[in-house]
């Protein structure tokens, strides 16, 4: 964003009282079956905002009784159809547009789900013959969405919008780190008036509230996005319990090639914005960043001004670009991974430390000369450190960025189409930017490739993964 762009947005609010911290189950707001609550902090100052009622295994089996009975044959979900399922979306996207300075959200998600329902509408039948046709697309039933901290409310509607639009339930886990926006996101799924039953949504921990969903008998899918770690737990326990469908978007190390004929300064930008959005707290953060011998020295050179330029500070001051990560445990994750290049024999170009005196602050980090065996080179990091790699033809930059367990996102930065594409179709990943970085569109297919994850997210690929596909064939007594 330039500084104009950053003054036109409407300022965020600072909340001055939390009004939802209960588990949002039928349109009702529950304390916990076990009495427990739980704190959360604002991680830019450390100070605890309020506690947040505990879902555990109990409170998961009472929102599923819930979502059961309002999913169920006869209902008023059940039967509406989804032009009116598609309106009710589009009111919680006004709803949400109106608190949008609480939610701090920019975008709506309107154009998504109104899309998502018009090609739901086209897709009920085909016709195979003269004499046979149709085809049917049901909903799967009870969805669990268990979601991470680094987008709560971008997470919690790329879940909700299409298995909503398909005519499921749901149950949301939101991150133990970030209940509070989920339950605010609750009062306005009230409001806008989906029945009772329809979405559920319980804070809570993953070993405990996420672990009975994804175990559960009476769920039949469950979206993850998260660790790779607790993605195959995931998949396991829905392996072990009843099979349920499981869509998971999972870790990345995402490579980014940038050739000598790119426009330098544009992959500069691009690239770093890549590295260091969100604090670098993002699964398509752009970690491993090859740049063609002939102008590595200049990108390094470059990058490292620019990152010197980044301005830290409170988040809720729309002139600091970069905040605090998430918590301590983040902080010391990213900390260690940062000594551990240090060690290996990376050059340490600038940042490299918490910012003094306020602990979850990390400096923008940019390292160079960077080697494929390394720590920073293979682990996931989930902070604002930027890898650089040189490199000498593009094949070997191909086998290099495809070196790795994960296949999210890759980058390419060239003047030549041609190579672009070629590269593009090489390079083993679920979404490849061209000359442009973290460019998401609500109309594209999102997810990975290996490691990084199962099934898609967004656009008209999203509908499959909440669907089942059931077959109805009918022979016509009389042949047109
Ligand atoms: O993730 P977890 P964490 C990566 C990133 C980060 C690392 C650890 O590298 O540093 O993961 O972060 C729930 N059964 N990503 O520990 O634990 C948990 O409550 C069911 C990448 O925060 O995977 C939360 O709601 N659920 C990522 C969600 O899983 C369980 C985003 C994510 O937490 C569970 C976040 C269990 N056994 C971290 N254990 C991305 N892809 O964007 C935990 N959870």
């Amino acid at each position: 964003q330039t500084e104009g762009e950053r003054a036109a947005l409407p300022q965020p609010e600072r909340v001055t009282e939390v009004r939802y911290t209960k588990i949002f189950i039928n349109n009702e707001w529950y304390n916990s079956v076990s009495g427990k609550r739980f704190a959360t902090y604002n991680p830019a100052t450390g100070v605890k905002i309020c506690d947040v009622e505990e879902a555990d295994r109990l409170d998961v089996d009472k929102a599923v009784e819930a979502a059961k009975a309002a999913g169920k044959r006869g209902s008023p979900w059940r039967k509406m159809d989804v032009s009116s399922r598609g309106r009710l979306l589009n009111k919680l996207a006004d709803l949400m547009e109106r608190d949008r300075t609480l939610l701090a959200v920019s975008s709506s998600i309107s154009p998504y789900t109104a899309s998502l329902s018009s090609e739901l509408a086209t897709k009920h039948c085909i016709a195979v013959s003269l004499e046979y046709f149709i085809f049917a697309v049901k909903p799967i039933g009870v969805c669990g969405a268990i979601i991470p901290w680094n987008f709560p409310l971008l997470m919690f509607v790329w879940k909700i919008a299409p298995a909503l639009c398909c005519g499921n339930t749901v149950i949301v886990k939101p991150a133990e780190q970030t209940p509070l926006t989920a339950l605010h996101m609750g009062s306005l799924i009230k409001e806008c008036g989906f029945p009772p039953g329809v979405v559920n949504i319980l804070p809570g921990f993953g070993p405990t509230a996420g672990a009975a969903i994804s175990s559960h008998m009476d769920i039949d899918k469950v979206a993850f996005t998260g660790s790779t770690e607790v993605g195959k737990l995931i998949k396991e326990a829905a392996a072990r319990s009843n099979l349920k469908r499981v869509t998971l978007e999972l870790g990345g190390k995402n490579p980014c090639i940038v050739l000598a004929d790119a426009d330098l300064q544009l992959a500069v930008e691009e690239v770093q914005r890549g590295a260091f959005f969100n604090q670098g707290q993002c699964c398509t953060a752009a970690a491993r960043v090859f740049v063609e011998e002939p102008v590595y020295e200049e990108f390094v050179r470059r990058s490292v001004e620019s990152a010197k330029k980044v301005a830290v500070g409170d988040p809720m001051d729309p002139r600091m670009s970069h905040g605090p990560q998430i918590d301590q445990r983040q902080v010391d994750k990213i900390l260690d991974l940062i000594e551990a290049g240090k060690r290996e024999g990376a050059k340490l170009e600038c940042g490299g430390c918490a910012v003094e005196d306020r602990g979850l602050f990390v400096q923008p980090t940019v390292f160079s000369g960077v080697r494929d065996h390394m720590r920073i080179a293979t682990e996931e990091i989930f902070g604002p450190v930027q890898c650089i790699f040189s490199f000498k033809s593009q094949e070997e930059a191909i086998d290099r960025a495809n070196r790795t367990q994960y296949g999210l996102a890759a980058a390419v930065f060239t003047r030549d189409m041609d190579r672009a594409l070629s590269i593009s179709s090489a390079l083993q990943a679920g979404t490849v930017w061209v000359n442009c970085y973290n460019a998401l569109h609500v109309q594209a297919p999102f997810g990975g490739y290996k490691m990084s994850g199962n099934g898609r997210e967004l656009g008209e690929y999203a509908l499959a993964e909440y669907s089942e596909v059931k077959a109805v064939t009918i022979r016509l007594t009389e042949k047109p």
